[in-house]
């Protein structure tokens, strides 16, 4: 391509092509430029949201460059490329990441400041991009970062969401959900007007036998949805690769909004359909584990499948390789089961468009994907009704019906006269209505599938997915550990953390190979290392004890234990436990004399995170934890000796403030649901221990940094069926401080006891989450902590300990074991001046 350029055009664009700022004169001027020609403003109106704007888009303009040059030599080496495809990316703020990433936050601070402004400000104004419900969706976007940081090839395939997880206001101690209309103004993205893919919903299939007598399919007559693409550069840290996120919306086909239907006073009918078509991207469905089988979801899930893979297909036509080269050009990722429908999609587009035949196409299909697991749970696995997909996916459903005919039989081969094996394995299940069983589908049409913590890639192996070990034995199953990006989760949230470990390991290499950290385990004596630390993480609680003045009112002394539980409200992570154990250690409180009060270790319990709107429960706990704080907080008896605080809306930029200022943050699911757990990786990377089950990547961490420096407890997973069993025969019997607890909350303690009832009685009726048989374990555990606590110089000791410990929780070993076991794709390093 490039030779067919004329020379004249090569030099007059090289002369005047782009190229990023590199100095403060030039920052300045970049971002003034922006101000006052972007948008509009002058020296006399330029506010923080101005300086925002044009710091932003003066780095949005040094990325694109680097985006530009990425792309063009990705193409030019026309390597094996991933994509990874997610229904969630988490992203949180870019601004400060992309300064960070490409080493000019200096820079921009110093500019900022001679424009008036102070960096802290201008980064608190930008708006999470949060797309995403919780771990899953944070964890793709680790994966970007990382995937960019080490030069692979990837781009992330995505919806655009118009409205993203709802923004959570605290009302009365009521959860109240806020729209969360995030794009009025959103400079990191790039409108590709001319990037558009039809896709159709509805129809109905024509056979016909072609010339050589062989059947072809036809789907036609549906209703047509335009996919438009926006492009997000993602920045590598240190780097010059950036690769790209390329995210759909969903319109109206063009020739939809139609004249005739102007003309013939059907107008309002063609607004109509024009919204109709919009809602497809308009918002993220807020459910974390958790399947409700909504038709808009399944119409969200093709949308951006089918949009995705043409996008891919088309590029890989444009290479002219055969259509074996594919899987050695191309590996996607199914971040769950959401884009399981690809499977059939790139089924349906080799055989019925591009005319391969069946076998071939299947092959091509199944060394193309790889499946990423993200929980056992039941309630979690997503089933599609057959007559929901008959409707709206005719084409797809036949496709799916010959890959399990395929299927079946090679399972009958194998392991003849087993039917119940054939039923239980089979991707339709004999329901009413019938069901296809995603995961099922997205194993069949897989050729690795990975859990994403070691114990949870043994329990897939052993219970859910254990008919297909033996049907496709071991090696297509296996483990990829979470990890989180170092980057965001040190470098950005703690600043002075990262500076102080530089300053031993003699720079930042550390940022790139997470494993030098296990340097500074020599300065866990270093008197003045231990000092800087300490300091540290003192000035990090002091961040948030300002925080949450600002925000709830409450004054808490940073002196006190952090005791942090944030993440999404859901049974199976029991923050049910932690406030029955909060209102426990209440009533020890109020049971002391005042001199023994003053002897207790003071602590703060602080919890947050968001409930899915409809599910009740979780909302209760919510009210509960605001309740127990409305009383705990004001009781004059108790003082700085606990304080209970929600935070409200947690979402990825307050993680940034939340975990670097933790004491202890709890990671207490029963054992054996939570699949890995990636906030427990954010925690003791900054200097916090953890009080936590045996259960997902708490039991690595506890391998890594040693048992002594994690404060584990509770039944074990390989507990957890019988202790059920005996609850069905025998009923639950009540721990005796729970009860006391739960005494507390029907006398009114906390408010009308109606409102807890529901809580109270799960636990009674059937505990399926063992918040009783766990209760004792956690209050001893929880005790013990208070006395380690006391004991600052080991306490301080263990923190050091861990942090040197964690470089292996990395989200950069992560990209590194999946390009290697699933992927089989090599990083592409740029020449610095690009192609
Ligand atoms: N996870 Br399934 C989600 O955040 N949402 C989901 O719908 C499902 C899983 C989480 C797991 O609960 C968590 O344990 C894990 O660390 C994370 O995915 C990333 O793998």
């Amino acid at each position: 391509v490039e030779a067919e350029i004329p020379d004249e055009q090569k030099t007059a664009w090289k002369k005047h092509s782009a190229s990023g700022f590199k100095n403060k004169e030039d920052f300045e001027s970049a971002a003034i430029r922006h101000i006052e020609t972007t948008l509009a403003r002058s020296l006399y109106n330029c506010d923080e949201g101005a300086a925002y704007g044009g710091t932003a888009l003066a780095f949005r303009d040094r990325l694109i460059i680097d985006w530009n040059k990425t792309q063009q030599s990705h193409t030019f080496a026309d390597q094996k490329r991933v994509y990874y495809l997610s229904l969630e990316f988490l992203m949180g703020r870019a601004l400060d990441n992309a300064m960070l990433n490409v080493g000019l936050k200096d820079v921009a601070r110093d500019g900022l400041a001679d424009l008036g402004f102070r960096m802290e400000d201008v980064i608190g104004i930008e708006r999470d991009a949060a797309l995403g419900n919780g771990g899953l969706g944070r964890l793709a976007a680790c994966f970007l970062d990382s995937l960019a940081s080490l030069d692979y090839p990837a781009w992330g395939y995505g919806l655009r969401y118009r409205y993203g997880i709802f923004k959570q206001e605290i009302i009365n101690g009521y959860q109240v959900e806020v729209p969360d209309y995030w794009l009025d103004f959103n400079p990191w993205e790039f409108p590709r007007h001319d990037v558009t893919v039809d896709i159709q919903f509805y129809g109905h299939v024509r056979k016909y036998n072609d010339e050589n007598g062989r059947q072809v399919s036809v789907w036609e007559n549906g209703e047509i949805v335009t996919a438009n693409a926006y492009d997000v550069p993602i920045p590598g840290y240190n780097t010059p690769t950036t690769n790209n996120l390329r995210l759909w919306s969903s319109k109206a086909a063009s020739g939809e909004f139609d004249f005739q239907k102007f003309n013939s006073g059907e107008y309002e009918q063609s607004v109509h359909d024009q919204m109709r078509a919009e809602t497809i991207s308009a918002v993220l469905y807020p459910n974390d584990n958790l399947d409700r089988g909504k038709e808009l979801r399944l119409k969200q899930q093709y949308f951006w499948c089918a949009a995705s893979l043409h996008d891919i297909v088309r590029r890989f036509k444009k290479s002219k390789k055969a259509w074996k080269e594919f899987p050695n050009q191309i590996a996607i990722q199914l971040n769950d089961t959401h884009p399981t429908l690809a499977i059939p999609e790139l089924q349906r587009i080799l055989v019925d468009e591009e005319g391969l035949d069946w076998d071939t196409a299947w092959s091509i299909v199944v060394n193309t994907f790889g499946y990423t697991n993200h929980t056992v749970m039941a309630e979690a696995l997503e089933k599609w009704s057959v007559p929901l997909i008959q409707h709206l996916l005719p084409r797809h459903l036949e496709i799916i019906y010959e890959i399990n005919l395929h299927f079946l039989q090679y399972v009958e081969r194998t392991f003849p006269k087993d039917r119940d094996m054939l039923s239980r394995v089979s991707i339709v299940e004999e329901s009413n209505p019938k069901m296809i069983r995603m995961a099922f589908l997205a194993i069949v049409g897989s050729h690795k599938v990975n859990g994403v913590a070691e114990l949870h890639s043994d329990l897939i192996k052993t219970t859910i997915f254990k008919d297909f070990v033996k049907i496709y034995g071991q090696d297509k199953f296996t483990n990829v550990t979470n990890g989180i990006t170092p980057r965001r989760w040190l470098h950005q949230a703690n600043p002075k953390l990262s500076e102080l470990i530089a300053s031993k390991l003699g720079g930042y290499d550390f940022l790139k190979d997470l494993t030098l950290l296990h340097k500074i385990e020599a300065y866990a004596d270093d008197k003045q290392f231990r000092k800087a630390f300490q300091d540290i993480k003192y000035a990090n609680k002091t961040r948030l004890a300002n925080y949450i003045k600002d925000t709830t009112g409450v004054k808490v002394n940073p002196a006190a234990l952090f005791d942090i539980q944030v993440k999404r409200i859901h049974e199976y992570k029991r923050q049910q436990l932690n406030i029955f154990g909060v209102i426990h250690r209440y009533l020890a409180l109020k049971a002391m004399s005042p001199e023994e009060r003053k002897k207790m270790q003071p602590r703060v319990s602080i919890f947050g995170g968001k409930a899915a709107p409809g599910y009740w429960m979780a909302k209760c706990i919510i009210h509960l934890v605001n309740e127990v704080g409305r009383v705990v907080n004001n009781d004059p008896e108790i003082g700085d000796a606990l304080k209970v605080i929600f935070i409200e809306d947690y979402n990825v930029s307050k993680c940034e403030i939340i975990a670097p200022a933790s004491d202890i943050s709890e990671h207490i699911s029963t054992a054996g649901t939570e699949a890995s757990g990636t906030s427990n990786m954010k925690f003791v990377l900054n200097g916090g221990l953890i009080i936590g089950t045996c259960d997902g990547a708490n039991i690595e961490i506890t391998r890594e940094i040693g048992e002594d420096n994690i404060f584990l407890f509770g039944n074990l997973a390989e507990d957890v069926e019988d202790i059920r069993h005996q609850h069905t025969y025998e009923g639950v019997l009540i721990d005796d401080g729970l009860q006391k607890v739960f005494d507390a909350i029907h006398n009114g303690m906390f408010g009308h006891s109606d409102e807890f009832s529901a809580l109270t009685n799960t636990v009674v009726n059937h505990d399926h989450w063992l918040t009783s048989a766990d209760f004792e374990a956690y209050c001893k555990t929880q005790d013990s902590i208070d006395v380690a606590f006391k004991d600052q110089e080991s306490w301080l000791h263990k923190t050091i300990i861990s942090v040197a410990r964690m470089g292996f929780f990395t989200a950069d070993r992560c990209i590194e074991e999946y390009a290697e076991m699933i992927w089989n794709v090599e990083p592409q390093k740029m020449k610095q001046n690009g192609a």
